[in-house]
Formats: C-alpha cells, sequence, structure tokens
C-alpha cells in the first residue's frame, strides 16, 4: 500500500522510503552495481526510459541510490550521462565501481560515436555520490581492441576486482569473456586482453571473494540465468558451481552485482515486475545470498519482500 501510494503520487523520491523489490518504482532501473562503502550501500543503474511498447533500449544516465540498511533507500540523482564521455554517442549500459586510493572509478558500457561499436568508459570521483568526470577522455576498452567476435556490443559489461595483493582486474564481454589487468591508476589496461571459455556465457561478468574463494558469476544463455564459476585465483582456473538465479519470465537480462554488507551477502539483479515493465522497462531488486558450509553459494528465489532490514551501526 505505501509502495503504490509513493508510485502514485509520482513524488520525486529524494528520501524514497521502499519497503520491497523493486527497489525503486517511480522510474524504471537496470544493470545494477554496488560499493558497500563507510557502511552505506550505494546501488547504481542504469536508467531504463523506453516508452512502453519500445523495442529497444532508451538509457541515456546512470543513478546512484543508496541504504543503510537495505531496505529504506535514499536517492542521489543523476550523477553522469552517457555524454559525461564527450567521445560517446549514446547508451548508458551496465557499469561497476570501486574505491581506490581515496577515489571512486565508475567503469560503463557506451556506444563510441567513431569506433564502431560498444566501448568501456571510466570515470572518477572524490564522492561516491558523485558528480563524476572522464578520467581518461578516451576510452578504455573499443570494439576495434578485441577480435574474438564480429557483433558490435561484445566488449560491455564491465566489472572491476581488486585483489588483496593490490592487482586490480578489469572483466567484461559479451559472447565472448574478456579479461585484463589494471595498471594502479585504475584508468589504463596493464598487459594483454585474455579471453576465458565459459559454457553458454552471454554477459554481466562479476567476480568477488569470500573466504578466500573466488565467485565469477555471470549470466548464461538467453534468456538470462545467472551462475557462478568458483576458482582459487582472479584469473581461475574455474569450475562450475551452480545456477544462483532462475531466468526471469518478462525480461531477457537479469544482470546481477554480489557484495557484503553488514556481515550479509546480497545478490542484486533486475527484473520486469514493476507495473508495464518488461525487457526495456526494468527494474533493480535485492535478495539476501547465502552460502553452504562447503562454500557454494545457494540458489536464491525473487521475492517481492527482499531482504530483512540490516541495519548498518554507524550509518549514517
Ligand atoms: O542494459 C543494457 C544491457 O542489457 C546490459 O549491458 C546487459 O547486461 C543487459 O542487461
Amino acid at each position: 500500500m505505501i509502495k503504490r501510494c509513493v508510485f502514485a503520487l509520482g513524488l520525486a523520491a529524494s528520501a524514497l522510503a521502499q519497503a520491497a523489490n523493486p527497489i525503486v518504482t517511480n522510474i524504471f532501473t537496470a544493470d545494477p552495481a554496488a560499493l558497500v562503502d563507510n557502511g552505506r550501500v550505494y546501488l547504481y543503474v542504469g536508467k531504463d526510459e523506453a516508452p512502453e511498447g519500445g523495442k529497444d533500449y532508451v538509457m541515456n544516465e546512470w543513478r546512484v541510490y543508496s541504504s543503510c540498511d537495505m531496505k529504506k533507500w535514499q536517492d542521489h540523482g543523476s550523477p553522469l550521462r552517457y555524454s559525461t564521455f564527450t567521445w560517446a554517442g549514446r547508451d548508458a549500459w551496465a557499469s561497476d565501481i570501486v574505491k581506490r586510493n581515496g577515489k571512486y572509478y565508475f567503469y560503463s558500457t557506451v556506444d563510441h560515436k567513431t569506433i564502431p561499436g560498444k566501448a568501456i568508459g571510466v570515470a572518477v570521483s572524490d564522492s561516491p555520490t558523485g558528480p563524476f568526470v572522464d578520467a581518461r577522455g578516451t576510452a578504455l576498452v573499443t570494439n576495434d581492441m578485441t577480435k574474438e567476435t564480429s557483433i558490435l556490443w561484445d566488449d560491455i559489461d564491465p566489472a572491476v576486482f581488486v585483489d588483496d595483493d593490490g592487482q586490480a582486474y578489469l572483466y567484461w564481454g559479451n559472447t565472448v569473456m574478456k579479461y585484463a589487468k589494471l595498471k594502479p591508476n585504475m584508468t589504463e589496461i596493464d598487459g594483454p586482453i585474455h579471453t576465458v571459455g565459459l559454457e553458454a556465457f552471454t554477459e554481466a561478468a562479476y567476480l568477488h571473494k569470500h573466504k578466500g574463494t573466488y565467485y565469477l558469476s555471470y549470466s548464461r544463455h538467453f534468456p538470462e540465468e545467472t551462475v557462478v564459476m568458483t576458482g582459487p585465483s582472479a584469473t581461475g582456473p574455474w569450475s562450475f558451481g551452480g545456477v544462483i538465479m532462475e531466468k526471469n519470465s518478462n525480461v531477457k537480462t537479469i544482470h546481477q552485482a554480489i557484495v557484503d554488507f553488514n556481515g550479509k551477502s546480497y545478490i542484486f539483479y533486475h527484473n520486469g515486475k514493476l507495473p508495464t515493465g518488461g525487457e526495456f522497462r526494468r527494474s533493480a531488486a535485492v535478495e539476501e545470498l547465502r552460502y553452504g558450509a562447503d562454500g557454494k553459494i545457494l540458489p536464491v528465489a525473487q521475492t517481492a519482500e527482499g531482504p530483512a532490514a540490516n541495519p548498518s551501526p554507524g550509518c549514517k
């Protein structure tokens, strides 16, 4: 009832007080990325702007929300658009963010103006809520740097992981998963681009580490389901670890991000469950994620309730 009132009134939502999934109900939000910083969790999404019945993505900007308990979310507006990258022509697609040396590096998919195809840019800010500026003035990855497939959208969906020894890695791809080391400045590729053969890999590669094990999750098949591989290092070798989340009913994509927050683990994803939602009108959601005694990630069901409130001490 509370959710319905907020939606119907169309509130500006500067201080959303949602209690369930989807997290945001006044706009459509897709491709969640998440960051935990100073006891607060930040959620970054692309805004799906396609009209009802639209036949393609319309995505111009990313938006940021944050929470102290995974239940009540605050709207921080839009800290950057595809046009933050002057070399980009359209498409604020999937992103990821990492904090390094006191700065926040936001990696994102956009369409390149002059090098045909999708590209990956990196923006930087002194704050998790922005504003962000282009950290390079050029793309970090362009379609002509990778030759494994002839499609124009194989260089999408960046995910960044910084290992305990300080080495940062960038993972990305559609159809073929690629990874490369990043230099300590976080804005340059260091060394060769590697490809990894993953069964029925579609997109949304994501790397996280839990109790010494490396987990590489990704979207498999199309329509997509979220699966996970496990390994002894950030570069594998990888063993199949099971299906984490079953495919959506009315959206072919699902795009996950996994973080630890206040002693628990969580998976963000998107679905089409908001009224008039669907393929190009998606909604970010979150669930608690649990590990078995053997370290295996247990399957996660999508719920309307979302996770229980988990107030983070000291979070203001
Ligand atoms: O939102 C556009 C694209 O759809 C993303 O880059 C993919 O992960 C899929 O969700």
